[in-house]
């Protein structure tokens, strides 16, 4: 019996490659997250920024909730069963009036795991619609298996190396509209990216990237695994991330920084470019 998910939905999950919406929390309570997010950023713009934008869950307390959030772990379990750990997360924001937009792409592919079969949530602290730029995933293209990407570290491309997929049959194109709380969930291989906002508001969202099973294994560089439920992960070599006990943790800012250059290691293995996230 799925916790959170109905069956109709975890059948389009794994027919589409997604779910959305899904609602997690309510506007109220999304917005005040939001809020608190926004005095982080202006008090330690040096911990989180544009650049500085990966696990953020090991400074921030807000982040670190949702990471663990019920809601959203049990829409997880409903898909991957109940062991359950992170490998990352990333704060995607996109300013008002700007030009930053992300390419068609697959996120299993510079992962470096020996699986590509894992759920990402993508949760709004903000309206996610066209004006603002929200996620437009390509349905049924997870089944495609992993594309060729062309990295091009575009500009305005706010993926790492502004990778992208060539041909993508963009009648197949559904975008994602979210309300403040509510969620999307996507497959590790779908192919998905956003537009630029257009609006005045900000777009933020908070991409849990991604939950996986114990039985998915990094086989590329070494990665610091948030354990969230049930059977904890072997291959930690002594690792484990703690979870923040207040803001700016000492203890789990110091994880970040060596989680965050071991992800880099990752991401970046054998490219010509390196960018700082
Ligand atoms: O936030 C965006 O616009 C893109 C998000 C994304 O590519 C992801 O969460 O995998």
């Amino acid at each position: 019996m799925p916790k959170v998910l109905t069956s109709e939905q975890i059948e389009r999950y794994h027919d589409e490659g997604f779910i959305s919406p899904v609602r997690v929390m309510s506007v109220d309570e999304a917005l005040s997250i939001k809020k608190e997010l926004e005095h982080v950023e202006a008090e330690f713009p040096e911990e989180m920024n544009s650049e500085s934008r990966n696990n953020l869950h090991l400074s921030f307390t807000c982040l670190d909730a949702l990471a663990h959030n019920k809601i959203i772990v049990d829409a997880i379990e409903d898909l991957i069963g109940p062991d359950i750990s992170l490998w990352a997360s990333v704060m995607f924001i996109k300013e008002p009036s700007s030009k930053h937009y992300v390419s068609w792409h697959q996120d299993a592919t510079y992962m470096g795991l020996d699986s590509m079969d894992f759920p990402t949530p993508w949760i709004a602290l903000s309206p996610s619609n066209k004006d603002t730029g929200c996620v437009t995933m390509i349905s049924g293209s997870h089944k495609l298996r992993l594309q060729k990407h062309e990295d091009t570290y575009a500009e305005d491309n706010i993926l790492t190396r502004g990778q992208v997929v060539q041909n993508v049959d963009e009648t197949k194109a559904v975008d994602l509209i979210l309300e403040p709380g509510e969620m999307s969930i996507h497959h590790g291989t779908i192919i998905h990216g956003s537009q630029p906002n257009n609006s005045n508001q900000r777009r933020i969202g908070f991409s849990l990237q991604s939950y996986m099973s114990p039985k998915i294994k990094q086989v590329v560089g070494q990665n610091i695994w948030t354990h969230v439920r049930g059977q904890k992960r072997q291959d930690d070599d002594g690792m484990l991330l703690e979870r923040p006990k207040h803001n700016m943790d000492p203890v789990t800012v110091a994880q970040r920084k060596i989680a965050n250059e071991n992800l880099s290691n990752i991401l970046y293995k054998g490219a010509a470019t390196k960018r700082s996230y």
